[in-house]
């Protein structure tokens, strides 16, 4: 490994996206040595007839763009298409126990694997297997259980429609709901908040929205990193003059000001566009003073005559908004402006955007979700957007930014552990078998049966569970304690090395990569953010020979497992047609005539009800549902106390580290930073670049620390820090989740500074 080169702290003071973006990729490709192989694949990116981004779930651009990808798009791309490999002679070379000694960024950089291994215990190695000896494994395993509920079955949002939805099959078949998801440490929220407010967990705005919108709110996400193709409808729309309000505890570059890496012009005279018209630099769990206050100003101003609310709208399609009024009322601005952490004025200025708006976007990410109340508080935004009716009218509505480029789909068709009685009851007509209709864990309770014992067998459909699951030291405890960890994936990762008594490493044909069968070349589906379908089919050869479409690796998971199984799984493997029409028939609703619309090389949008403003709530109203008081986190009575949000840097994709550097935030060579307003170090009576340690406030008497922080003077409202995703993690405790979604609060740990 080369030595690592000291870190360096450089406020950046350019404009988001430009040159740099442009230099990234080119640097990137380089890297990974597929500056032609990964042109190629760039060119067709995200078009029709090519495949779909790896990276975020940001929908395509429609408008003709020559190319329509990002430089985290690239990065993702680079790194799925590079050109090192892990071999059975790099296993022979390297133990588990020495691997486990590596970084995630090492591990990483190894680069494709290449062919089946299983864990051998004796040499502690992983040493090659058959593809039939590792499904043979899994089948006996799944088999010699005392009860199908002992096995978790995680899922990671890149795979696609067709795997997703027959490996829900093959589980629900085997018998259990047990389907922990990326989805439950991420937009949870939005799938089990909205659905009770406006009857759909999803988003209701499509591109075109961002055309005619009147103002824009993006609270909580930092496009310019995780989604920064959605920075060209926000440049476009700032163009066209209207306010967007970013409202965030760190001042995110690209929200500030953007440079359009597609636009000539802009390159070429180094330009740039100012993004938020207001940036609202919020405390850290401030949102729902935030919301409040809006609202607070709205129906003050009606109370004094004044019509500011969509009176016909509320009438017609809502029910509730008494309650909201009076608790909003109640609310008293001193406690607002303290748990906002904002001026009077300035929330003032958010209720007027809003109130002159005729029809307004909310996009929002982690920010918001990752809260103890964040089910709770996605509903106060959905109330928000009703008091203006800006839902089933141009260029308005809600719009969750999804993570993984298909989580969304995954969800759709069946990776669900609260399945509804009414699919249940389709999959039973479709398929045959009765399904089994208990609850299964999330990934929280995945995580505590494995703790507990109770839990002997763990599938990874993708993903890096063990890294991105809150706890870390419990969470490889768990692992530990399992009798088989099987982690389907495309690359090494720590899930590998955190394994149970027997473990497979199944490596799988990736996104950018031809899928042919014995019926022919096959393309797979996904789901964006915004509910549309489209079709991906990789260009690109395999990495290797021996690799499987996870398809394959899900029925033939299941044909080991369930001899006298009433699917027709061996059917599956080479047809994917066939595997559309079943999803057509347990989804009719929303997937008819499934691979008719596949015709359109642009795919086609689901239906998404509140468009049409039909609600599909029990009482078939929107419906406003309020939270009482101002916070989304349980209060903590310790006057040191600071609230830590875990974030992801400009050069990461979860827990897949692509380098040290953190670009927009000025951070060079290092990960182990600690952002924190110069006022609150100095009140600690630390340094400028202090190395500090961060613990928990735990409430269970478990001690949680992370050593070797460096402290950076960084514009952080008062009381909040922040620091990097997954290497926190051991400071997230596991039971310190959503209740309602199962969301691990990842946004506001509580914790205090420790100086070394
Ligand atoms: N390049 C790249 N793209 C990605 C990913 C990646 O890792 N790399 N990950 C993908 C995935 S799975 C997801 S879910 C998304 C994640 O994308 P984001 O939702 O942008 O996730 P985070 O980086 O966690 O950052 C959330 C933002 O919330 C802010 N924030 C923290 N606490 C609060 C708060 O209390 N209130 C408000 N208003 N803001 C707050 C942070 O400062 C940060 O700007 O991106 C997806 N796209
Ligand atoms: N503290 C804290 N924790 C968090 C978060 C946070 O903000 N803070 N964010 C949470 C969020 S939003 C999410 S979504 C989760 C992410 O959790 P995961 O989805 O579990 O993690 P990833 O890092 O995205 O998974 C990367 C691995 O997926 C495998 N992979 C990549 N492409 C493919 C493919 O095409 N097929 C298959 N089968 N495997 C593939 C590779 O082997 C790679 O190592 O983490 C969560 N954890
Ligand atoms: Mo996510």
């Amino acid at each position: 490994m080369t030595q690592p080169k000291p870190p360096r702290y450089q406020p950046y003071d350019q404009p988001a996206g430009g040159w740099g973006a442009a230099a990234a990729t080119a640097k990137v490709l380089l890297e990974q040595s597929v500056i032609v192989k990964g042109s190629k694949a760039l060119a067709v990116m995200n078009k029709p007839g090519g495949f779909k981004c790896p990276s975020c779930a940001y929908p395509d651009q429609a408008c003709g763009k020559k190319f329509d990808f990002c430089e985290n798009g690239a990065k993702a791309l680079a790194h799925e298409a590079t050109t090192f490999r892990v071999t059975r002679e790099f296993f022979a070379q390297h133990s588990v126990s020495a691997l486990m000694e590596q970084s995630d960024y090492w591990l990483e950089m190894q680069g494709r694997l290449t062919e089946p291994m299983r864990y051998d215990a004796a040499t502690d190695h992983y040493v090659p297997c058959s593809w039939d000896d590792a499904f043979a494994l899994i089948g006996r395993h799944l088999q010699a259980l005392d009860s199908p509920h002992q096995a978790e079955f995680y899922t990671s949002g890149r795979t696609p429609n067709e795997a997703a939805f027959l490996y829900s099959i093959f589980v629900r078949e085997f018998g259990t709901n047990n389907f922990p998801d990326c989805s439950n440490m991420c937009h949870e929220p939005t799938s089990r908040g909205l659905p009770p407010a406006i009857g759909v967990g999803k988003g209701t705005v499509v591109l075109e929205d961002f055309e005619h919108a009147e103002a824009i709110f993006v609270i909580g996400q930092n496009t310019g990193t995780n989604a920064p193709r959605m920075m060209s409808n926000l440049v476009e729309a700032r163009k066209r003059g209207i306010p967007i309000v970013a409202v965030n505890p760190m001042p995110e570059r690209a929200l500030i000001r953007f440079t359009e890496p597609q636009d000539i012009v802009q390159m070429a005279t180094f330009g740039s566009t100012a993004i938020s018209s207001e940036f609202v630099h919020i405390k850290i769990g401030g949102d729902l003073a935030l919301i409040k206050g809006m609202m607070k100003v709205m129906f003050e101003r009606e109370a004094a005559g004044e019509t500011v609310l969509d009176h016909d709208f509320i009438r017609e399609h809502t029910v509730g908004i008494d309650a909201i009024r009076e608790d909003v009322l109640a609310q008293d601005w001193s406690e607002i402006v303290a748990v906002s952490g904002l001026e009077e004025a300035q929330i003032r200025r958010c209720a007027e955007i809003y109130i002159r708006s005729n029809a307004t976007i909310i996009c929002y990410g982690m920010g918001l979700t990752q809260h103890q109340s964040g089910s709770r508080l996605l509903q106060q935004v959905a109330g928000l957007l009703l008091l203006k009716g800006n839902y089933g009218k141009p260029g308005a509505g809600i719009s969750p930014i999804r993570g993984h480029s298909n989580v969304q789909g995954d969800r759709t068709v069946g990776i669900d552990e609260r399945p509804s009685a009414a699919y249940l009851d389709r999959v039973r007509e479709v398929f045959g078998f009765e399904p089994p209709r208990d609850w299964g864990h999330h990934t929280v309770e995945s995580v505590e049966a494995m703790l507990a014992g109770t839990a002997k067998v763990f599938i990874g459909m993708g993903g890096n569970f063990v890294r991105a699951v809150p706890d870390t030291e419990r969470a490889y405890e768990a692992m530990r304690k399992l009798e088989l960890t099987v982690g389907i994936a495309t690359k090494l990762n720590r899930g590998h090395l955190v394994h149970g008594k027997d473990a497979l490493i199944l490596p799988v044909v990736a996104r950018s990569e031809r899928l042919r069968t014995a019926k022919g070349e096959q393309f797979v589906t996904i789901e964006d953010s915004m509910s549309n379908v489209s079709a991906s089919r990789g260009v690109l050869e395999p990495a290797s020979p021996h690799l499987l479409p996870e398809v394959e690796i899900v029925c033939r998971m299941a044909m080991a497992t369930l001899p006298d199984s009433k699917v027709d799984w061996a059917a599956y493997i080479d047809d994917y047609d066939a595997i559309r029409d079943k999803i057509a028939a347990v989804y009719p609703e929303i997937y008819a005539d499934f691979n008719r619309k596949m015709e359109n090389p642009e795919g086609f949008h689901l239906d998404v009800a509140p468009r049409r403003r039909v609600w599909k709530t029990p009482n078939g109203k929107a419906n406003f549902l309020p939270l009482p008081g101002l916070h989304v986190n349980a209060p903590v009575d310790d006057p040191g106390m600071l609230r830590l949000a875990t974030v992801r840097s400009h050069d990461q994709f979860n827990t897949t580290i692509y380098s040290y550097n953190d670009r927009y935030r000025g951070v060079y060579n290092d990960r182990m930073v600690l952002f924190m307003n110069a006022e609150d170090r100095a009140a600690r009576g630390l340094p400028p670049e202090a190395r500090v340690a961060l613990e928990t406030i735990s409430t269970d008497g478990r001690s949680r620390r992370v050593d070797g922080l460096t402290v950076l003077d960084y514009p952080m409202p008062r009381g909040a820090v922040a620091g990097y995703y997954p290497e926190l993690n051991p400071l997230l405790p596991l039971d310190y989740y959503d209740r309602i979604s199962g969301t691990p609060a990842a946004k506001s740990i509580p914790v205090r500074v420790v100086a070394l």
